[in-house]
């Protein structure tokens, strides 16, 4: 089996992680797990990009150095990763000693070859971007990817020659026709080569604008372009040039991108490595976006979703399953709630879950818990190890491709084949007719196939599956199993080993309840009383104090108000709370305080509070007042402190 090395792209840390990065990462989770139970030895690399005018931008908005800030969110990152059942040899930032060494020797070894000349270069910059757009790529004279007018830079710099690449870049992707894929992507690069002559590189940007980014080791005056730099990070993991993770994984790189970054990752790496004398990468593996309601997920339409609170609700399991299963890999794909809780119910819950809850239950009843040792074969069963050879075939072959979605509902195929194979044998019938020979074959045919389902979700599944697996009577162990193998051994389940009474790893789920809508004045105002007279004669009602502890308080400076420009009673209110971007609420306090009033005030939010639009305006915590008389007043503390220091 050949080694594997998977990368994720290395996520900026200008924003908090979000389902996108999360889908990315337990993808590479996935194909990481699969390719290890495969038998090959693997390497699984994620990390964070820490530099460029984004980064210090953001941090400046935060008021951090550049440091702090990449420090903080590069840690969000680092600690999401285990809550996600993610299992990386190792975690990037390029803010390291050992890469920039690296980003160092390989710009003065493309230079020395000649590949990097020094010229004067105008154009239009997007800082959003970090990149400069020809005439040809604006729309409307906007960047096509922010929609705001760039600025006409024009400034001495380094040019790397990407055009001297083009055509052997071309011939490459015409040989190796899984060398970008999904085949739309491929596509879309060949027509990209074809369309006309790429452009030099600008791989510099001068210190006198930006000097968070890694010196040119040939012109101290500069710094590196964020991706030149960030792009290298794949080869610093491995030790290049000397380490033996090089000279082992280098050959079996696989890159997972979503189709943002397939240009840098398409057309600048493979020239990039081709310049630095540097075999190409294995394959790059190109996925489409996660969209809410058919848009993207932004942070300024508040629809992002966060995989926290996602595994926290549903579990870690089958959110990893759900992700794997709804999106077709290369396609975009829809998220919601809905959505998930439809797949989870139908998949998890009625086909995995019910087949191991009857299978075990079963074996209870008719053999006190025993692996019972198969006697009669009947054509039934060869039927159903035939399903079975063809969906495990299915799922591996998919699996390997990528084509994960495909792969799962392969498998499926034998879930439910052995839910309607218990139908069609009725075991309960061969109990009454005490036809133990065959109904002893029945139970060990579904409990050794369940082994081999149970094995075969671990990439997706990992701790389900070993949780499974325990079930059946068995310790996983990466190393003793093959799922190569599973394809031929049939019996590895052993007769009179004990398995579990009940499963219920995949209970039913319902979606969340609604907030309920908001009561009428007079409902509201009878409710109220009727609380009154309640509490008057129960005493008073207390709060568990765990539900105290469910509330997240945090103290905030206020950066800027402004009126609602919709509704004369609200302000919206931008808080900083120490994290990458301040929070805007939108708060009913217009006719007590006039927004310069509230300018650098210390305030109380309600951190947690579900973010909603308030008359199409994003609210995202709640302000804590209290009422005096006809005035209102703002809870603060008594001194100064760090914005996002947590009351409790
Ligand atoms: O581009 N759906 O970092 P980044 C699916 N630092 N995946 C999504 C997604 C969505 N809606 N949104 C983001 C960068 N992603 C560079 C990479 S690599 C040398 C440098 C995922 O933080 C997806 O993997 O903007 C996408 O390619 C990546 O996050 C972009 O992360």
């Amino acid at each position: 089996m050949e080694n594997f090395y998977i990368t994720t792209p290395i996520y900026y840390v200008n924003a908090r992680p979000h389902l996108g990065h999360a889908y990315t990462t337990i993808v590479a989770d996935s194909i990481s797990r699969f390719h290890k139970l495969m038998g090959a030895e693997t390497y699984f690399l994620t990390g964070t990009d820490e530099h460029g005018d984004k980064i210090v931008q953001a941090a400046e908005a935060n008021n951090q150095s550049p440091q702090e800030y990449v420090d903080t969110i590069s840690g969000l990152f680092r600690n999401l990763w285990p809550d996600m059942g993610i299992s990386n040899n190792d975690f990037i930032r390029t803010t390291e000693p050992r890469h920039v060494k690296v980003v160092q020797e390989i710009l003065q070894k493309v230079y020395d070859k000649g590949d990097i000349y020094f010229g004067e270069y105008g154009g239009h910059y997007c800082f959003g971007c970090e990149r400069f757009y020809t005439e040809k790529e604006l729309v409307d004279g906007l960047c096509p990817d922010h929609l705001t007018k760039p600025e006409y830079i024009s400034e001495k710099n380094y040019f790397f020659k990407m055009s001297k690449y083009q055509g052997w870049l071309r011939e490459h992707i015409l040989k190796n026709p899984d060398f970008i894929r999904p085949e739309r992507y491929r596509n879309e690069v060949l027509s990209l080569l074809e369309s006309g002559a790429l452009e030099d590189l600008c791989i510099s940007r001068p210190k006198s604008r930006l000097t968070w980014g890694i010196e040119l080791p040939f012109d101290k005056d500069y710094v590196t372009y964020v991706w030149f730099d960030a792009l290298i990070n794949y080869l610093t993991a491995l030790e290049y040039p000397e380490g033996d993770k090089f000279g082992k994984f280098w050959p079996v790189a696989n890159h997972i991108v979503a189709k943002d970054i397939l240009k840098p990752h398409a057309i600048f790496w493979p020239t990039m490595l081709k310049a630095a004398e540097i075999e190409p990468y294995q394959h790059l593996n190109v996925h489409g976006y996660w969209l809410i309601k058919d848009t993207k997920m932004s942070k300024s339409l508040g629809n992002v979703v966060e995989p926290l609170k996602m595994k926290d609700t549903y579990g870690m399991n089958a959110f990893r399953y759900f992700l794997l299963r709804e999106m077709s890999f290369g396609q975009d794909s829809s998220f919601s709630e809905e959505a998930l809780v439809g797949r989870l119910n139908a998949d998890l819950a009625n086909d995995l879950g019910n087949l191991f809850n009857r299978t075990l239950a079963m074996t209870h009843k008719y053999f006190g818990g025993n692996v019972p040792a198969p006697e009669v074969e009947d054509v039934i069963d060869a039927e159903i190890k035939k399903l079975g050879q063809d969906a495990m075939q299915s799922f591996q072959d998919n699996f390997a491709q990528f084509k994960f979605s495909r792969a799962l509902e392969g498998l499926w195929e034998l879930v439910r084949g052995l839910n309607k194979y218990i139908d069609a044998s009725a075991p309960w019938t061969l109990f009454k007719e005490k036809n133990m020979d065959r109904l002893s074959t029945v139970i060990y045919v579904l409990l050794e196939n369940m082994r081999k389902i149970a094995l075969h979700v671990w990439p997706v599944m990992p701790d389900a599956s070993e949780q499974m697996l325990e079930q059946l009577g068995l310790s996983f162990d990466v190393n003793k199993y093959n799922l190569a193998k599973e394809l031929d051994v049939w019996g590895l389940l052993e007769s009179g080993s004990v398995v579990a009474k009940t499963s219920n790893l995949f209970p039913r789920v319902e979606l969340p309840e609604p907030k309920p809508e908001a009561p009428k004045a007079k409902k509201q105002e009878k409710a109220k009383k009727a609380k009154k007279n309640e509490s008057a004669e129960a005493g008073p009602t207390y709060a568990e104090f765990e539900d105290f502890t469910k509330l997240d308080l945090r103290v905030g400076t206020v950066l800027d108000v402004e009126p609602h420009p919709d509704a004369d009673r609200l302000l919206l209110v931008r808080v900083d709370l120490g994290e990458a971007e301040p929070r805007q609420v939108v708060a009913g306090i217009a006719e007590f305080f006039k927004p310069e009033e509230l300018k650098g005030k210390q305030v109380v939010l309600v951190a947690n509070l579900k973010p909603r639009k308030i008359r199409k305006q994003l609210s995202q915590g709640m302000i804590l007042a209290v009422k005096s008389g006809d005035g209102l007043q703002l809870l603060t503390t008594t001194q100064p402190v760090e914005p996002g220091s947590k009351a409790s």
